[in-house]
């Protein structure tokens, strides 16, 4: 055997080794909800369930049972996402029992419908211990077909989902108590064709002292920006588009006779 019959082979082993750190995407998805729309993203839209009582048991308290909460309960407020990145920039925590949920939103803060006021994403009384859960929908924009490494950091659970297929889950390891982290690998998503995706983020915070989510990409999380992230694939100005849902929430919470607010 030559040498130059081994080179071919050792460049192909090492081919190979590379390809089986990126063997089969984890996920794919082939057929998108909407075209490419002609306008960029404007963001998500986020809804906020405040002032939530958390499970007396620590374990308890995960993105499963966050999700199960808001599955059955009216959201306090919406709000227009510019992306998912709170605290906004390069900090990933805030002091949650100190922040109101309208400053932990940075400039989103503003188009909170309705306001929140002084609500604190977190807090303990008597024993007991709040929280809050967020919701983002809308869509994500792919420009052409490929695969995506999506990450999510979060404090506490948090969760991606994709057409209604959960591709990544962010953990707390010990339930409520979740020091803010990313996933140890980002998830690789295939998209087959261009187009626009129905993508959810969950998130809760569940124990004070610290709070903080960040959808991303690649291993160091950068965000995902606006541009890419779609209320509506139509194009309407999203701050009308929120307050449509801002008001059918009051008018469901209404309906109810605002008892979960006063029961929280
Ligand atoms: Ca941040
Ligand atoms: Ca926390």
């Amino acid at each position: 055997m030559t040498k130059s019959m081994l080179l071919p082979a050792a460049a192909t082993a090492a081919l190979l080794a590379g390809m089986s750190a990126h063997a089969v995407p984890a996920y794919t998805f082939s057929t998108p909800d909407f075209a490419l729309p002609a306008f960029s993203g404007t963001g998500l839209v986020g809804s906020v369930w405040a002032d939530v009582l958390m499970p007396s048991a620590l374990g308890d308290r995960t993105i499963t049972w966050a999700k199960t909460y808001m599955a059955g309960n009216t959201p306090n407020a919406v709000f227009a996402s510019s992306s998912v990145d709170y605290p906004q920039g390069s900090s990933n925590v805030v002091l949650d029992q100190t922040t109101t949920i309208a400053d932990f939103l940075g400039t989103d803060g503003a188009s909170l419908s309705p306001p929140l006021g002084m609500t604190v994403l977190a807090r303990r009384v008597d024993g007991l211990t709040y929280g809050t859960a967020m919701r983002f929908t809308g869509y994500y924009r792919v420009d052409a077909p490929g695969a995506v490494l999506f990450n999510i950091g979060s404090d506490d659970g948090a969760d991606i989902i994709i057409q209604g297929t959960q591709v990544a889950v962010n953990v707390p390891p010990a339930g409520g108590i979740n020091p803010f982290a990313t996933l140890p690998s980002p998830v690789e998503v295939q998209f087959d064709t261009a187009g626009l995706y129905a993508l959810t983020i969950n998130w809760f915070d569940g124990e004070p002292t610290q709070a903080g989510i960040a959808f991303g990409t690649g291993a160091d999380n950068a965000v995902i920006p606006q541009a890419l992230l779609y209320q509506t694939p139509i194009p309407e100005p999203g701050s009308l588009l929120v307050l449509a849902f801002g008001m059918l929430a009051l008018l469901v919470a209404s309906s109810t006779g605002m008892r979960h607010r006063l029961d929280w």
